[in-house]
């Protein structure tokens, strides 16, 4: 039997085959979880839908998540549909493409908005809604991050703000949602090629960068990201919340 026979999973973040989102997908897929996606625009949507299809989702739906009402019909219709919810992957960040080049100090106040509200703020939003669905089923919260949150990773910038009190809402939200038997935390992986790190000038340099410097001496892949996120979701991790597992070569531990 599948580790996550019988799970019901939403998945927010699938952007194309390539997503962090779209390995863990498929990891809880092979183990049996039923999964629900949700796509940013239009534009996703032909991305999305396929490949949701393609590992029999039935339900595929719009969600920008600096929309209230898209939040709510999401979770309206999870509601509808299962009546219940025990997984929910929230692989989503944003920032306005000039703050992830210009210097941190030029940061607008509407560009620190934007990061934080689509980067930070959309994981308290969705772990909300989801709370009420996950009653006395032990659910599993789950979001991505990364070290810029930690360390200066010159031109993270304003993510790496972002991505700071995401990881405290990690812990605070687990505090919250425990006595409800509910699980929060959050996977900080090494850089990978996404579409996400496709436009970032330097991004092969810094693979490069770390794979020497890493004490497994190479890059990490989104499928393994997606093992761990099936152990933090499974039965495996059903002691682990409020926490941030770093699956990134072993790179964060250096200090020269
Ligand atoms: P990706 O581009 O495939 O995924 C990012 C997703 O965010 C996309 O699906 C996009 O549609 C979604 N998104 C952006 N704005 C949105 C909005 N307003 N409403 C709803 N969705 C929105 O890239 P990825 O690398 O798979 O990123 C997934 C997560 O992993 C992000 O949180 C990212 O910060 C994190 N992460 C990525 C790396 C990396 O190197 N790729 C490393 C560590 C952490
Ligand atoms: O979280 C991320 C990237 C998130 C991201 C990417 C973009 C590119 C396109 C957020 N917003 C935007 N906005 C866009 O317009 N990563 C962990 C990948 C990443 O991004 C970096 C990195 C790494 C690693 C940016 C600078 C330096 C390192």
């Amino acid at each position: 039997m599948g580790l996550l026979e019988g799970k019901k999973a939403v998945i927010f973040g699938v952007a194309n085959d390539r997503s962090i989102a779209w390995a863990i997908s498929e990891a809880f897929h092979a183990e049996g979880a039923e999964l629900a996606f949700t796509y940013a625009g239009e534009v996703l949507e032909k991305r999305v839908r396929p490949l949701a299809e393609g590992i029999g989702a039935r339900i595929i739906l719009p969600c920008d998540v600096t929309k209230d009402e898209e939040i709510e019909k999401v979770f309206g219709t999870l509601k509808q549909e299962w009546g219940s919810l025990d997984i929910l992957i929230h692989a989503i960040a944003f920032a306005n493409k000039e703050d992830l080049s210009n210097p941190y100090v030029q940061t607008s106040r509407q560009g620190f908005h934007l990061a934080m509200d689509v980067s930070a703020y959309s994981f308290i939003a969705l772990a909300r809604h989801a709370a009420p669905l996950m009653e006395d089923r032990k659910g599993s919260i789950l979001t991505m991050t990364y070290m810029g949150s930690e360390k200066v990773i010159p031109n993270y910038n304003v993510m790496g703000v972002a991505k700071a009190a995401l990881e405290a809402s990690v812990r605070y939200l687990a505090h919250d949602l425990g006595p409800k038997g509910i699980r929060v935390n959050a996977i900080s992986a090494g850089p990978i090629r996404t579409l996400a790190s496709a436009g970032i000038s330097g991004f092969k340099d810094m693979l490069h960068y770390v794979s020497e410097r890493a004490p497994l001496k190479r890059n990490i892949d989104a499928e393994e990201v997606g093992k761990t996120a099936l152990y933090l979701c499974s039965d495996w991790g059903s002691a682990v919340t409020g926490e941030v597992i770093h699956v990134d070569a072993g790179y964060n531990i250096m200090g020269m």
